[in-house]
């Protein structure tokens, strides 16, 4: 946005090398085109006591958008799809799959994403094969062959990139990062998404984010050694 143009408002996001959920609020807001400014706060060790004042459960991302209060990421997506008809696919079969794989990954996955949590800025190969991990990762590639298979791809819904995309996003980071053994058309999934603008500028303003933002924790994950 630039400098003194009035927006509709504002999104509170964590930083973009670590805060998944962030990626994929954004994403949303991107996708529609909402004209809000973004908050950038940088995530903490242990918590961050910024993010826990700046929105209504604590946690980003967070939508402020013409007087609308918006938070959870799957609320963000709902509302952006209202915003922008089209963010889910018009075909209701389809739709309902889009919408219950965002559902699925919003509240699940945990095993994936405890051990192989985002890090645009690295890349940790072999590491986090927990066996949580790996049965997550099987089960979201037969969930994105079932959708693809379906639409024609390249993404999950369609020619173009949308709110199940957005969902999902975060873990094709985690792929790249991690880099567990996936199959061919998982990996041309990952590189479609990661070849898309909208990631292609989160990465790059990821990368570009202050040296002191970087965290251990997340810099050197506990029990990897390459
Ligand atoms: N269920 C929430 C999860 C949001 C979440 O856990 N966000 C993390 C950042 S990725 C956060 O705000 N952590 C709080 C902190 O760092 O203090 C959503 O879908 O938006």
């Amino acid at each position: 946005m630039p400098d003194g143009k009035m927006t509709d408002g504002r999104l509170v996001l964590g930083n973009r090398r670590y805060s998944s959920w962030s990626l994929r609020g954004w994403l949303a807001v991107r996708l529609a085109g909402l004209e809000v400014e973004e908050v950038v706060i940088p995530m903490g060790p242990d918590g961050t006591p910024a993010i826990r004042a700046a929105s209504p459960h604590g946690l980003v991302p967070y939508l402020e958008h013409r007087g609308a209060r918006v938070w959870e990421s799957i609320a963000i997506a709902e509302y952006c799809a209202e915003q922008a008809p089209g963010l889910w696919p018009e075909d209701r079969v389809a739709r309902a799959a889009a919408r219950s794989i965002a559902a699925e990954m919003h509240a699940g996955f945990r095993g994936l994403r405890q051990a192989m949590p985002m890090n645009l800025g690295r890349e940790f190969p072999g590491g986090g094969r927990t066996p949580e991990a790996l049965a997550d990762i099987a089960r979201i590639e037969a969930l994105w062959r079932e959708v693809r298979a379906a639409s024609g791809g390249p993404f999950l819904t369609g020619p173009r990139l949308g709110l199940a995309d957005a969902i999902f996003a975060p873990v094709v980071t985690r792929f790249l990062t991690w880099q567990p053994e996936i199959a061919a058309d998982t990996r041309d999934y990952v590189a479609a998404v990661r070849a898309h603008p909208l990631l292609a500028r989160w990465y790059a303003e990821a990368l570009a984010e202050p040296a002191a933002w970087l965290l251990d924790k997340y810099e050197a994950p506990a029990g990897y050694a390459p």
